[in-house]
């Protein structure tokens, strides 16, 4: 098979110790330009193109890093091999690709598959793919090499028995593990750690391997409740392998993109590698797609290269660095280039490369990770642990928005804390500056622009009581409210009312308020948990009336030059699933965003996270509530036809005694 590069590349053995008595790892690197071959019939463009590869083995030329690689010849798959995880009939149709002589024979053929193209040079790179993570991994079990990437494409992890799929035609990865465990017994592999770092879902390892603990399949992806590519529930985290394979698959479904460093890495230090210690594997196959890399057009991750090579080092630390690295997916040719730049660098213990300043995850990861753990511990028990509160709620200092304290007796006036808000800008947790809030004149259009936007708004308060709501829109007062409501702007009532439970501890506190006396108010738990649920009734109103609502919850003036929660403040909620916490002391300094209803965020405020520590250790106090506001409740809740009399007593009384 024609090779490029292979001269450049030293010969096993002659590599220099790099520190005395600690010799220089012996790094295999496949690449072969027939790969390239495969490619759109007509040349049109697509992300998953032959340059892929070209850049990344001409970055590893350039930076000098091949040169000290062992380099080999790719290999054709052998069809056995391929029958291991594919069915007969797959691997013949795609070895008959080329032997077709026409291109509309394959495009027929192609237009079958989700996300395929296929030309004259697809069946010969899908055999190289799959055949060179076959060498490769054979020679890192046999220990001729310590580790390798094989720079290859078609990816693979799509790939399932009889399926090709998302630009994927055998399953190199799979292919590979099954080889050495069923082909080679041999070699002593018995246990395989198959992490799929790439940003989608590794739905085809998923299958193969569903019901075999020989291998542990670990698979970080974005998800968005089944929404991302491939679509459906595989990547949710409750597909945890089945039958003698149950708690050997690993799903960590991302609710978002955005993901970063930081976020990848909590999976990493919290999930997986104490997995992967307790699993103790022979050998691990790294699916290493970079399109959860920074700049992708796919992924809309921004995962760097020093991200991937921290990755990549803590996984060193199993199977003796027994690690073999197979291209996935990828697709802006810069990002992929210094990611597997950064890769092999790790491969080859050089000095690790420098990151970018620290970032704290998301809070939609930590849900995320926690529900993984839950779901998981019970087969692994280092999992079983509850994180550390502090852990979770780290934060990259991000003043957002703020609100005043709600129906609370301090003393803030409203235009200071406007004024306060006019100097204060929008972060991102990566800490990049997104937007100024600007002090603007009395007139602007700022309500025309959120009249045009719908949101949810979810009440589990007294606002559940429909009546009671109306007075934020309408104006009033209704009974037992110890005030009058000046009401929204805009008077249009709700377009829709909806009910939903969420997954937050409700909890009552405060001594008293201005609107319903003494007694504590209801709050929910910013963080979502597995066991609790909260009952929330979801007004569809305009964000300009989200905005007069919260003002009115503030005690803000409705009559603002500058709306408190912006389109800039949708969008950074809408985007992360996160919370957005006020500096300030305030009591429903919070918004969050529960997730959407048919596309539209779901919205509510309630208390800082930092509040509910305090509610915890009692430096606030937690009150039962007024018997008039709790009446309010009940009655938004019975006459919403949610719960039954006896039903919205019980809740209310739960969320009462039940401790924070
Ligand atoms: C290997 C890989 C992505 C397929 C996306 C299809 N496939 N829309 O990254
Ligand atoms: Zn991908």
């Amino acid at each position: 098979m024609a090779m490029a590069g292979e001269s450049s590349g030293k010969k096993i053995g002659d590599c220099d110790g790099k520190v005395a008595g600690n010799r220089q790892r012996k790094v295999g690197l496949i690449y072969d330009e027939t790969m390239c071959k495969h490619d759109t019939p007509d040349g049109e463009d697509h992300p998953e193109c032959p340059d892929r590869i070209r850049v990344i083995w001409e970055k590893l030329q350039l930076a000098g890093v091949s040169q000290r690689c062992v380099v080999l010849g790719s290999s054709k798959a052998e069809d056995k091999h391929l029958q291991l995880v594919h069915r007969k009939d797959h691997v013949n149709l795609v070895k008959s690709i080329s032997t077709k002589q026409k291109d509309y024979r394959r495009n027929r053929i192609a237009s079958q598959l989700n996300s395929i193209y296929l030309n004259g040079g697809s069946s010969e790179a899908a055999y190289l793919a799959a055949g060179s993570v076959v060498k490769l991994a054979e020679k890192v079990a046999e220990g001729e090499l310590d580790c390798g990437f094989a720079i290859v494409r078609p990816p693979g992890h799509h790939a399932e028995a009889d399926e090709a799929m998302g630009f994927c035609l055998f399953n190199n990865v799979a292919v590979a593990a099954s080889f050495l465990l069923n082909e080679r017994p041999d070699l002593g592999v018995k246990k395989i750690l198959i992490v799929d770092w790439d940003v989608h879902h590794g739905n085809g390892t998923q299958k193969m391997f569903w019901k075999d603990p020989r291998v542990l399949f670990f698979s970080v992806h974005r998800h968005e409740y089944g929404g991302f590519y491939p679509a459906g529930d595989d990547g949710d985290y409750n597909m945890v392998g089945e039958g003698p394979g149950e708690g050997f698959n690993i799903n960590v479904p991302w609710d978002q993109g955005r993901c970063g460093d930081a976020d990848y890495l909590a999976a990493w230090d919290h999930i997986l590698i104490p997995v992967a210690r307790e699993f103790n594997p022979d050998v691990i196959f790294l699916s290493a797609g970079f399109d959860a890399a920074i700049n992708d057009p796919l992924g809309g991750c921004c995962v760097t290269p020093y991200g991937y090579s921290v990755m990549l080092k803590k996984l060193m630390e199993f199977a003796q660095g027994k690690i073999v690295l197979a291209l996935e997916g990828g697709y802006n040719l810069d990002s992929i280039a210094k990611s597997s730049l950064a890769c092999v660098q790790v491969l080859l213990e050089d000095k690790q490369i420098q990151g970018p300043p620290e970032a704290y995850p998301f809070e939609s990861t930590w849900r995320a990770i926690q529900a993984v753990r839950k779901r998981l511990c019970t087969y692994w028990p280092s999992l079983a642990d509850e994180l550390s509160w502090k852990l979770i709620n780290q934060k990259t200092p991000t003043p957002i928005i703020l609100i005043s304290s709600s129906d609370s007796e301090t003393e803030d006036d409203a235009q200071g804390l406007l004024d306060q808000m006019s100097k204060l800008s929008i972060e991102n947790p990566q800490g990049t500056l997104l937007e100024n809030h600007q002090v603007e004149p009395a007139s602007t259009s700022w309500r025309a622009d959120l009249a045009k936007v719908d949101v949810w708004y979810a009440s589990f308060g007294s606002n559940m009581w429909k009546p009671r709501f109306l007075c934020y829109i309408q104006g009033g007062q209704v009974d037992g409210l110890k005030k009058v409501c000046v009401g929204s702007m805009d008077k249009s009532p709700p377009k829709e009312t909806v009910w939903e439970t969420f997954p937050h501890r409700l909890f009552f506190g405060r001594e008293s308020s201005v609107g319903w006396g003494v007694g504590g108010v209801a709050f929910t738990n910013p963080l979502a948990n597995l066991i609790d649920q909260t009952h929330m009734c979801l007004y569809r109103i305009t964000l300009e009336q989200f905005n007069d609502v919260l003002s009115q919850e503030n005690g803000l003036n409705v009559d603002s030059d500058s709306p408190v929660f912006d389109l800039a403040a949708l969008q950074l909620v809408d985007n992360k699933g996160s919370i957005l916490e006020a500096p300030l002391n305030s009591w429903y300094g919070n918004v969050v965003c529960l997730g959407k209803e048919r596309d539209i965020p779901i919205l509510t405020m309630t208390c800082t996270l930092s509040a509910v520590e305090k509610f915890k250790s009692g430096e606030i106090p937690i009150r039962p509530p007024a018997k008039a506001y709790a009446n309010t409740l009940i009655r938004g809740l019975v006459e919403g036809g949610r719960l039954s009399k006896e039903e919205a007593e019980a809740y209310i009384d739960k969320a009462v005694s039940k401790p924070l």
